[in-house]
């Protein structure tokens, strides 16, 4: 099945009773027995629910994986593949990430003893020199957020191999119709479902997707122990933001290239921050590794200072200035202040995400109306 037909039918079913095209919401927590253990598969909500396996089949289909995991957020996806850990063992991270996704690990699970290298990864013999016995997982964010880093999958899977560590991509910037993980050596693949993949602003979401059974059991077993699970409503409002995200994406990745061509030529903007421009360090790779460049776009003003990163994002009238990115509509962040504020400044400052820095999710809109917003936000 190809793609564009996986987001609509893939892992999908019609339900049994009545034929429903759509999965019901089974917003139940439980389900009668016949005799104790005698059911027809599933027992109890936060262990199987029927609309939460329809979206978990879906997650797996479209990243070419054998098994699919929701989770109540991002975060908390990521936080069950931190639970395959255990105290002494080490991690190995791209340096520029989501900040929430460094701040679990660093305020939470140092505390647990395991130890994180946030390391740059365009240079991949980087990251042979941090692995010692100790090291378990490579985190690998790409294109990185915000600073739109393109890390070679498949390079950083040939050293995961080579040492036998796992490799977990964050899939949430580029999506599975962009970029699959798996099929570039990858052993879990992560999203915030939260943005792409439920597409409207109105689901916080998680998915882990993996090829290997056993990998998968365990994911399973802490899903269920831990709890961290998503509800069924939610679970149908992302099953069908997925139906149309072949649809968005490629206007998505249209309007992203537009904006970000007309901030190029800006004579007011620096840099710009969109791994499509051929002058992008790590264009060839994203060439090669994704179908085209997404709608993300980061950038920054000459004037080089806070207070004018402010005035624009303030004098957006399109662009809404808000947290996430993903949605039908167009966003616009300041990550200094707003999503990477969890990053001391210093350390986030190394990997260019200094204060005036604006992040934009390019939305589904016109383009005409989108670059006319920033014209006049500019000046
Ligand atoms: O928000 P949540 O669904 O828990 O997902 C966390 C997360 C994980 N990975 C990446 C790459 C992300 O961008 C996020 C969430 N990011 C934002 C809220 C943001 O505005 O960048």
């Amino acid at each position: 099945m190809k793609f564009n037909t996986k987001t609509i039918h893939g892992g999908q079913q019609h339900d049994v009773a009545y034929g429903s095209v759509m999965p019901p919401i089974y917003q139940t927590t439980t389900y009668a027995q016949s005799t104790p253990g005698n059911h027809k598969g599933y027992e109890y909500s936060r262990t199987h629910n029927p609309t939460r396996h329809a979206l978990e089949q879906s997650f797996a289909s479209l990243e070419d994986g054998n098994y699919g995991l929701a989770f109540g957020s991002g975060i908390a996806a990521i936080d069950a593949v931190l639970k395959l850990l255990k105290p002494g063992d080490e991690v190995i991270s791209t340096n520029d990430l989501y900040g929430g996704t460094y701040r679990l690990f660093t305020k939470i699970y140092e505390n647990f003893g395991i130890k994180f290298h946030f390391i740059g990864m365009r240079n991949i013999d980087n990251i042979e020199s941090f692995i010692s016995a100790k090291t378990k997982l490579i985190w690998v964010e790409t294109p990185t957020n915000p600073m739109m880093n393109i890390i070679d999958i498949k390079a950083v899977s040939d050293v995961s191999k080579k040492h036998n560590l796992l490799l977990a991509v964050d899939n949430t910037f580029a999506t599975p119709y962009l970029q699959q993980p798996l099929n570039l050596g990858a052993d879990i693949v992560m999203h915030s479902a939260t943005k792409y993949l439920g597409g409207h602003s109105d689901v916080v979401m998680g998915g882990l997707v993996v090829r290997d059974k056993s990998l998968a059991d365990r994911l399973y077993f802490i899903q269920n122990a831990s709890g961290a699970i998503c509800g069924p409503q939610d679970a149908f409002l992302v099953l069908r933001g997925i139906k149309t995200l072949h649809v968005r994406m490629q206007r998505h990745c249209e309007n992203g290239r537009a904006v970000a061509e007309f901030l190029q030529s800006h004579s007011k903007i620096k840099n710009v921050y969109w791994p499509g421009f051929e002058s992008h360090p790590n264009h060839e790779i994203a060439k090669s590794q994704m179908k085209d460049f997404g709608g993300m776009v980061s950038f920054t003003t000459k004037e080089s200072n806070f207070d004018e990163a402010i005035k624009i994002v303030e004098n957006l009238k399109i662009f809404t200035l808000a947290e996430s990115l993903g949605g039908v509509e167009s966003l616009a962040g300041h990550p200094a202040s707003m999503t990477h504020a969890s990053i001391p400044k210093d350390e986030r400052e190394k990997t260019g995400v200094v204060d005036s820095l604006i992040r934009l999710s390019v939305g589904i809109e016109d383009k005409a109306d989108l670059i006319a917003d920033l014209k006049q936000a500019i000046g």
